[in-house]
């Protein structure tokens, strides 16, 4: 039998510019999202999930999916209550799961959330696309900032191009790039200002890769079980980018985490986010390769397209352009459905500004507009996908 992908769509709750109607007018059945507005670390009551569930039913829509569960600092870091915060984290799953809701997305990523220097980069026929500068993310790094050991991480060749870009800069592109890194994107949560940016980025010396793995897995040895009793599919989301950023460590970027991430918790509730644009900054992340490897354990798709540049920038493409294979990726995902017996949620991810989303404040990346061309465009691919497999 065939499957098509379960179609949902980001809501960041009654406050999104984007209501659940425009949802259901793209032909979304699912939604995906969170309670935004309960901090990092506490319980998500059952009431408050279920008033939650209950405005987006209301809409004629399901809330298929959870994005995101924030795994608190503290977690991460090993340090202060982070037990209790572990025990929070339990009680919020089996929360979700007694209202009907088994899905959870989250990340580990130390401090921020993803990162962008650009939110409206202009392209050629004028929408707006979310951009990440390497330049930017480096004079950031060395001169606004001013990370100790910074330096050392780049030649002196480099670090007189960094200077030169960070003296050329604008007042309003200098604060711009403070604004986007620290204060945090569409579901970040959490911003800071560049003195609690400085303070967090100490609770991290002595956390390298390795260690921040081991943190990892400890929190998974102690979630997956929960997780399990209550049927709940837990889907980490890959590192975005997927590189380290101002020293700090990474452990979801590339294949080799995903598989020891298997290997620590062979789990079948132990899987991932497949964010397309996420772990397609890296050339060497093949990503059809990836959904055949770890199709059973992929819970939630996320699609877009990113292209990298060759300074090292990359861009939010069209769905169907930019470095993703596209094609190639749906059709892995709709063997691993058929495979697997069942759908798998997925959302197009992100979006250009354009046309009427243009003069509207809109969510970064989650404009209405945008999203819907991205959707219609990755359904028109798995329809056809799907027509020549029935031939
Ligand atoms: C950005 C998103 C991220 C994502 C979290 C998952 O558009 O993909 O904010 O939701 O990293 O925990």
């Amino acid at each position: 039998m065939a499957y098509k992908m379960e179609q949902t769509m980001r809501w960041y709750g009654p406050n999104d510019p984007v209501s659940l109607q425009d949802i259901l007018q793209s032909g979304a059945s699912g939604i995906v999202t969170a309670l935004h507005h309960i901090p990092n670390g506490e319980v998500w009551t059952i009431e408050e999930i279920q008033k939650r569930k209950d405005i987006i039913e209301k809409a004629g829509l399901t809330w298929s999916v959870v994005e995101s569960i924030p795994v608190h600092e503290l977690i991460k870091t090993r340090t202060g209550n982070f037990k209790e915060l572990i025990e929070n984290y339990k009680q919020s799953i089996r929360n979700l799961a007694s209202v009907g809701i088994h899905t959870v997305c989250y990340n580990f990523m130390p401090i921020l959330d993803w990162t962008r220097t650009d939110l409206f980069h202009t392209l050629p026929n004028g929408a707006k696309a979310l951009l990440f500068e390497k330049k930017a993310v480096q004079a950031f790094d060395l001169f606004i900032l001013k990370r100790e050991g910074a330096e050392a991480e780049y030649s002196s060749e480099e670090i007189q191009e960094i200077k030169a870009y960070y003296d050329a800069l604008s007042p309003e592109k200098h604060q711009l790039i403070i604004d986007n890194i620290l204060k945090g994107l569409p579901g970040s949560e959490i911003g800071y200002t560049l003195e609690e940016f400085k303070a967090m980025l100490e609770t991290y010396a002595g956390i390298d890769a390795p260690k921040l793995a081991e943190h990892l897995k400890l929190f998974l040895d102690e979630i997956v079980p929960v997780a399990e009793e209550n049927k709940v599919y837990l889907a980490i989301h890959p590192d975005d980018p997927p590189f380290p950023l101002f020293g700090l460590p990474r452990v979801v970027s590339v294949a080799s985490d995903a598989r020891r991430l298997i290997t620590d918790q062979p789990s079948p509730y132990n899987g991932f986010t497949f964010c397309t644009g996420s772990y397609g900054v890296r050339a060497d992340n093949d990503l059809p390769a990836m959904v055949a490897e770890f199709g059973d354990h992929i819970h939630f798709i996320h699609l877009r397209s990113t292209r990298r540049k060759e300074n090292g920038d990359f861009f939010e493409d069209n769905h169907l352009d930019g470095n993703v294979p596209m094609v190639a990726v749906i059709d892995e995902i709709l063997k691993v459905q058929e495979k697997r017996g069942k759908s798998l949620p997925m959302r197009p991810d992100h979006g250009h500004q354009m046309l009427d989303d243009l003069n509207k404040k809109t969510n970064a990346g989650y404009s209405a507009i945008g999203r819907l061309k991205g959707l219609a465009e990755i359904r028109g691919v798995e329809a056809a996908l799907l027509y020549n497999k029935s031939k």
